[in-house]
């Protein structure tokens, strides 16, 4: 800790900031954070809803002169970005590193910062209020509770929870309505029921997690909670919602690596105050949103998002470039002892798979959104993964595989078996993941934890038996692999083939 004062609204005006924009080092919010208002609650307060749509929120609203997007910022899993932003007013700085130099901004769009358990009056009044006109979220894949049916996991405690509180909440029940809300799609739920009961008008719902046709994804786990919570004012809710909001689906992208030490002490070298909710990210941001809202939106188009009526091309083209060879690079890298992706893409092997993959595999599965040349869109991502600076551990990516492998890797093996081909970069990527499961070591014998909400499980299937049939039992995870490309005999032999070699390597 330094002696530093602490970024606030206190000690901002003593800051000196140049405006945002002006490519200065040390730039000031292009809003007036006193002025701005709430008009947008986001769940999932992590590093990457600072690095990305809370800056394209704020540069939207200054383009056009609007005070009426400040966020509401909901941490649901624990209150530590709380105590980090509420402090500080909720201003925070995102530290841009790019190969060549760094610059700080600071961000004034949070205007309020919640903790789910503890404020849920707030944030389902919030929900509910006639002023807020789009909910935001970056839960991560797991957040969703999913079970494997792509459905709402009703097995999930803390939304079987949310969901018993629904039906007396819709029945105006007024010591449900103090029951804390637990889970991202369960306060969804709630607030949207006390939004109807308080007749505040359309709203749009904006998912903003890396899963194809994400927006769709959102809308099904409401519907067919509500169709769980079941009786007719569930019915009328149902209704509601299919009438009165919109789930518009987006790409997103900004690499935005954990914080470190160094970073805080790079940022108060700049700033000259001390900001516990700094966020670091690459120079790059891009966002492409479906535009289909049921309600007013902020300009996002004159902050540089796209602005679409067909977001899928995009969604799969991310995805399965960046977000797969992002994946094939952290759990080959970390099985060869590699800490950070820019080091890991050093090892030529690793290289040549990922650009394999993309090439040969994936790009035949994809249809170019309008105006991306996939071929220079794959040597961007290499070069964006390359940068040193942006400081990305293989562990961060390799985390929650269990959720990522299917979406970012498993859809492109489907396709190329579908053509008749079996991808053998794809297929060595997920080799890898399962050795990084089986293992948990490197080849230097580092231990590589797992961090994944299914790790209980995998660990126990993974160990269940002799090496020979790891793959088999893998295989037989339903909550991973689709029972069609399971039983697909080109494919299990190449993995086969696959995690054998990498077995060898991870000793
Ligand atoms: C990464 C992503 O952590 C991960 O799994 O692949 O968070 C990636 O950095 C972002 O999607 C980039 O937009």
């Amino acid at each position: 800790m330094t002696d530093l004062d602490r970024l606030s609204l206190t000690t901002l005006d003593a800051a000196r900031l140049a405006p945002a924009g002006s490519g200065a080092e040390l730039e000031g919010p292009a809003v007036d954070p006193r002025a701005a208002r709430v008009g947008v609650v986001h769940l999932g307060l992590g590093a990457f809803h600072r690095s990305h749509q809370a800056v394209f929120t704020e540069d939207a609203a200054a383009a056009a002169g609007e005070e009426r997007w400040g966020i509401l910022g909901v941490t649901q899993r624990s209150a530590r970005v709380v105590e980090q932003l509420r402090p500080q007013d909720g201003l925070y700085s995102v530290l841009t590193k790019g190969r060549s130099g760094s610059s700080l901004r600071v961000i004034g769009s949070m205007r309020g910062v919640a903790f789910l358990r503890e404020d849920s009056v707030a944030v389902l009044d919030a929900i509910a209020s006639p002023e807020v006109a789009v909910v935001s979220s970056t839960v991560s894949e797991k957040g969703y509770r999913r079970a494997p049916g792509g459905g709402p996991d009703l097995s999930d405690p803390e939304l079987a929870a949310d969901l018993a509180v629904v039906a007396a909440e819709l029945e105006g029940a007024p010591s449900a309505s103090a029951t804390p809300a637990l889970s991202p799609v369960g306060a969804l739920v709630r607030g949207l029921a006390r939004r109807m009961r308080a007749d505040a008008g359309p709203v749009s719902v904006v998912c903003c997690d890396n899963m194809p046709d994400n927006g769709e994804v959102l809308a099904g786990l409401v519907l067919r909670s509500l169709d769980a919570v079941g009786g007719p004012l569930a019915e009328r809710l149902r209704a509601w919602v299919l009438e009165s909001v919109a789930f518009p689906s987006t790409m997103v992208d900004r690499i935005t690596p954990a914080t470190t030490p160094a970073h805080r002490a790079q940022a108060e070298g700049l700033l000259g105050l001390r900001d516990e909710g700094l966020v670091v990210a690459e120079p790059f941001a891009q966002w492409v949103i479906e535009d289909r809202f049921a309600a007013a939106r902020p300009r996002w188009e004159l902050a540089g998002a796209t602005l679409t009526s067909d977001v899928a091309p995009w969604e799969r083209a991310k995805l399965r470039m960046l977000n797969g060879s992002h994946s094939v690079i952290a759990y080959l890298g970390a099985l060869r002892g590699f800490r950070m992706i820019d080091e890991a893409l050093g090892d030529e092997e690793i290289l040549a798979t990922v650009r394999q993959m993309m090439t040969e595999e994936v790009i035949p599965t994809l249809t170019a959104p309008e105006g991306l040349d996939l071929a220079a869109y794959s040597e961007q991502i290499i070069e964006r993964f390359a940068n040193p600076a942006t400081g990305y551990t293989t562990l961060q990516v390799a985390g929650d595989g269990s959720q990522k492998v299917p979406i970012r890797l498993l859809g492109t093996v489907a396709d190329r078996l579908a053509a008749g081909v079996v991808p053998s970069a794809a297929t060595r990527a997920v080799a890898a993941w399962i050795v990084f499961v089986a293992r948990g070591s490197d080849l230097l014998g580092n231990p590589l934890p797992l961090d994944d909400p299914l790790a209980a499980r995998l660990r126990e299937t993974a160990g269940a038996g002799p090496e020979s049939g790891l793959v088999d039992r893998m295989l037989d995870l339903r909550e991973v692999f689709p029972r069609e490309l399971a039983e697909h005999e080109g494919f299990r032999a190449a993995l086969r083939t696959e995690v054998a070699g990498l077995l060898t390597l991870a000793r």
